[in-house]
């Protein structure tokens, strides 16, 4: 089959086929629907010649190029080409090859709309928003995380010390940086046995709970040795990086998360290497949907205003696609039983950009704060306080300057920080 023999403009998708929304760059001399014909090709089941086997039932596991609007291409796929509940293979198909091609010069997957017995053969959050709320017994603002910085160099000692003084000041979740495992000052299984035993003093001497964000990721098998260390003593959640593990892996820890009982908090380290070129790579949409797919509970989506690039409607759209049931943003998107992520806005944010961000994003949502909560003049604690205070004070509907005359942490923030966007 050649490569037009995979455009069907005028095709009615079938309920049970799988649709991506790629937005597409033909190479010079390569016409809009001879480089849409090579990408439904490529990732579907055709190659660059002619080859003897094509028969019907070949011919019928063809993806077909089947709408062009400007540079956007939609692509149908027969569910018969992909292995239900394997997310290795499904990418693998429509998210492999193409982006190689030389007859693009720019390739971006935009979005996929998912159907029903794709959907039903992943396991989803175990947790949902809801429940995690359950675990809190905080339902009217947002939660709040801190990840002590310097992000990678504290003893476990002191990484529990931090995280005792922002527990104390009011945070709901001590979280692990991305690039923070086991290193040799700071020993994974050392930091979780003295950080917990920190959260079950802070969780005393508050009344609160407390809970922190463990950073699991290593190779799969140590990931699920230290998944069951964390439930062994006493955690609620694991984080993941899921880009720089790899989906199969978060598949085999969500599994294993699922015997646990843990909710799985999800990092997204490396994926603007492949979501911030408008022109080539895969959206952080499309990432987004994916992990709610693989089960994760909670997901990093942007600030907007933080020091991250996190465009407001990518943002908004995220949102959407994490939290709805029914989402439009961008393909529609019927999620079926599948449990919400809760987003996590995070990324230069300090108390200044509270109300920025719960404007955006609403409440139903975690807000976590590194640098804007450890670079308070006062220390932690008080960093800690006051990114609470800056959130009460927009749950309340108070101006943050007016908050902050009877509120010293947050004044004292405002002194340092202000509205200040890094970058
Ligand atoms: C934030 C952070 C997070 C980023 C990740 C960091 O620290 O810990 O990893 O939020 O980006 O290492 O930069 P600060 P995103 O609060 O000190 O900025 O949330 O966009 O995935
Ligand atoms: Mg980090």
């Amino acid at each position: 089959m050649g490569y037009v023999d995979f455009v069907h403009p005028g095709y009615k998708p079938g309920k049970s086929d799988l649709i991506c929304l790629f937005r597409i760059t033909p190479a010079k001399g390569i016409s809009m629907r001879e480089a849409s014909g090579r990408v439904a090709s490529e990732s579907s089941n055709g190659t660059w010649t002619d080859v003897s086997l094509h028969d019907e039932r070949i011919v019928r596991l063809g993806a077909k190029a089947f709408e062009t609007k400007g540079s956007f291409v939609k692509i149908a796929y027969p569910i018969g080409l992909f292995e239900p509940g394997n997310m290795a293979q499904l990418l693998s198909s429509f998210a492999g090859n193409v982006f190689g091609m030389k007859a693009v010069s720019g390739l971006r997957l935009e979005d996929v709309a998912w159907p029903k017995k794709i959907i039903s053969s992943f396991m989803g959050p175990q947790f949902g928003i809801k429940g995690i709320r359950k675990i809190f017994r905080v339902y009217d603002r947002p939660l709040t995380a801190t990840v002590p910085k310097p992000k990678v160099g504290m003893t476990s000692d002191e990484h529990a010390k931090t995280g005792y003084e922002a527990w104390m000041g009011g945070l709901d979740l001590l979280k692990d940086d991305e690039n923070l495992s086991s290193q040799s000052f700071n020993k994974f299984d050392r930091r979780v046995e003295k950080s917990f035993r920190m959260r079950n003093l802070a969780e005393k001497q508050t009344g609160d709970v407390k809970s922190y964000l463990v950073n699991v990721s290593a190779e799969t098998n140590e990931m699920l040795r230290r998944a069951r260390l964390v439930k062994k003593i006493g955690g609620e959640y694991v984080m993941v990086d899921a880009i720089t593990v790899g989906w199969s892996a978060v598949q085999t820890l969500r599994d294993e998360c699922e015997d646990l009982g843990l909710a799985i908090h999800m990092h997204r380290a490396m994926h603007a290497a492949m979501d911030r070129n408008p022109m080539h790579g895969v959206s952080m949409l499309t990432l987004s949907a994916i992990s709610r797919l693989v089960g994760v509970d909670q997901l990093h989506i942007g600030t907007v205003v933080g020091k991250l690039v996190s465009p407001k409607k990518e943002v908004t759209d995220i949102q959407d696609k994490m939290v709805s049931k029914k989402s439009k943003k961008i393909l529609n998107q019927n999620w079926e039983n599948t449990k919400p992520v809760l987003p996590v806005s995070s990324g230069g944010l300090h108390p200044g950009l509270v109300p920025d961000v719960m404007r955006i994003m609403g409440s139903d949502i975690v807000i976590q704060a590194g640098g804007g909560i450890h670079g308070h003049p006062d220390g932690t604690r008080a960093g800690a306080t006051a990114l609470l205070q800056s959130i009460n004070a927009v749950t309340q509907g108070v101006s943050l300057a007016d908050y902050a005359k009877s509120h010293i942490e947050l004044r004292k923030s405002l002194e340092h920080w202000g509205h200040l966007k890094p970058v």
